[in-house]
């Protein structure tokens, strides 16, 4: 298979959008990007600080010539070309080529600054005739349609404009339109369609077009009808707005790799937890330590905002005739209170992020005492109303800093089984403590 994607684009030193984040774009669908670059830029978060470097049209050319000759794309992205002489130079290099070119019309950066040496028409007019797909925002496509954009019907008209300038399709994408945001209209040769998306509560998306015109070349290269890769590359841009790392004082760049770092962590710690569980099943003393409402283990990913997103078991381990049995396995959002206090641990501490629950009982205390285990405790009598009782323990036990303790307990309420929590950096290493205990307890 071949799996490389070209980008032909400027380079952006904040490392949100541009060459930088095309690479990571190309690294997150699993394929090897090639680039070359147009002009450097010099801007961070927070907008343009200096001069661009546009590159000698020669010099563009001779990288894109080099990576033809010894690494043939599947597809070509193309972003910022800067002025008239690098288009042409790229426009040279790749006709002929027949692979499928997604082009992002990029005239300005996202914080307003102008990108281009020449008028936006001129600059793109070498390189229009040549792309499968052109994807401007809707201040693009106003200055290359040359109308007002204010409705989705306007967003067509200018979409069909633009399309009778060469292009094989066009999507305007909507995040500017008051009313209808996120919406993006697809246009080819007499169809239209209306793509929906859902707005994100988020100030990461510096770099998003950049994602998004990349991804869409992505799943070409992939073998994904057009229509197909653009609501796909739709959903991996809003996750790389959704996982922004909240960096810098301006726009925040997205966070293309979010995803799929996510997705292996949460594999990798489901995977943990079933070792985790095999043992504590293949352990028949290990039923003494577990409580009325069955124990569970939850560990929360580095990126995780909410118990959904806290891998914890579906079902919990019970007694079954003495004997420790899991009733489910591993997945997101298979536990609650574990979760919840999952998520409170490591927002608290960085470092440690599981939390199992074990049997209280002054017997297990005390052995956790002997085998060398901090203990700290929380009353649900002081709790106050309309916290989260998880959260909330947490906070109590662990007080204003100092030692984070091993186990955390409190001895229950009407109707609320008494209960010690056991925290760890990771499953294996709570399960570590508990097995302490109950040699303790031998
Ligand atoms: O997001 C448009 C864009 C494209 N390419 C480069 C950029 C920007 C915006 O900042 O800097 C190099």
């Amino acid at each position: 298979m071949n799996a490389t994607v070209l980008t032909i684009a400027g380079s952006d030193p904040s490392g949100g959008a541009g060459i930088q984040n095309d690479l990571k774009t190309i690294a997150a669908h699993g394929l090897h990007g090639t680039s070359c670059i147009t002009v450097v830029t010099v801007q961070n978060t927070e907008g343009v600080a200096g001069k661009p470097l546009f590159l000698d049209p020669g010099m563009v050319r001779s990288q894109i010539d080099a990576v033809l000759r010894d690494l043939p794309p599947s597809s070509l992205k193309i972003g910022l070309l800067g002025n008239t002489g690098i288009s042409r130079a790229v426009a040279e290099e790749i006709k002929g080529l027949g692979i499928p070119t997604v082009l992002d019309p990029v005239t300005r950066c996202g914080s307003g600054d102008q990108l281009l040496e020449a008028d936006p028409w001129e600059v793109l007019r070498p390189v229009m005739g040549l792309a499968t797909v052109v994807t401007p925002n809707v201040p693009e496509a106003e200055t290359l349609a040359g109308s007002q954009i204010r409705t989705l019907d306007d967003a067509e008209e200018a979409a069909r404009r633009i399309l009778g300038m060469g292009a094989g399709a066009v999507v305007v994408k909507g995040g500017h339109l008051k009313g209808e945001p996120f919406t993006d209209v697809f246009v080819r040769d007499g169809y239209s369609k209306r793509i929906p998306g859902v707005a994100v509560e988020s100030r990461d998306n510096h770099g998003a077009g950049c994602t998004f015109s990349t991804a869409i070349a992505c799943n070409l290269a992939l073998g994904m009808d057009l229509e197909d890769s653009v609501v796909s590359a739709k959903e991996f841009t809003r996750a790389a707005i959704e996982n922004g790392f909240s960096l810098g004082r301006g726009r925040r760049p997205v966070n293309p790799t979010g995803g799929i770092v996510r997705e292996a962590e949460s594999l990798r710690i489901a995977e943990e937890i079933s070792g985790v569980v095999a043992r504590v099943e293949a352990n028949p003393g290990f039923g003494i330590l577990v409580p009325q409402v069955g124990t569970n283990i939850a560990v929360a990913p580095m990126g995780a905002k909410d118990p959904g997103e806290v891998i914890g078991l579906s079902g919990r381990i019970v007694r079954v005739a003495g004997l420790p049995r899991a009733g489910g396995c591993p997945v997101r959002g298979g536990s609650s209170h574990m979760a919840r206090m999952a998520l409170a641990l490591r927002d608290r501490t960085g470092r440690l992020r599981c939390c199992m629950n074990i049997r209280y009982s002054t017997e297990i205390l005390e052995a956790a005492r002997a085998a060398g285990l901090s203990l700290s405790r929380f009353d649900r009598e002081t709790e106050p109303k309309g916290r989260d009782t998880m959260e909330w323990g947490l906070t109590e036990a662990l007080g204003r800093g100092g030692e984070v303790p091993d186990l955390i307990f409190d001895e229950g309420a009407p109707g609320k089984e008494a209960m010690i929590r056991v925290l760890g950096s990771s499953a294996e290493e709570a399960l570590g403590k508990a097995m302490k205990i109950l040699a303790a307890i031998r």
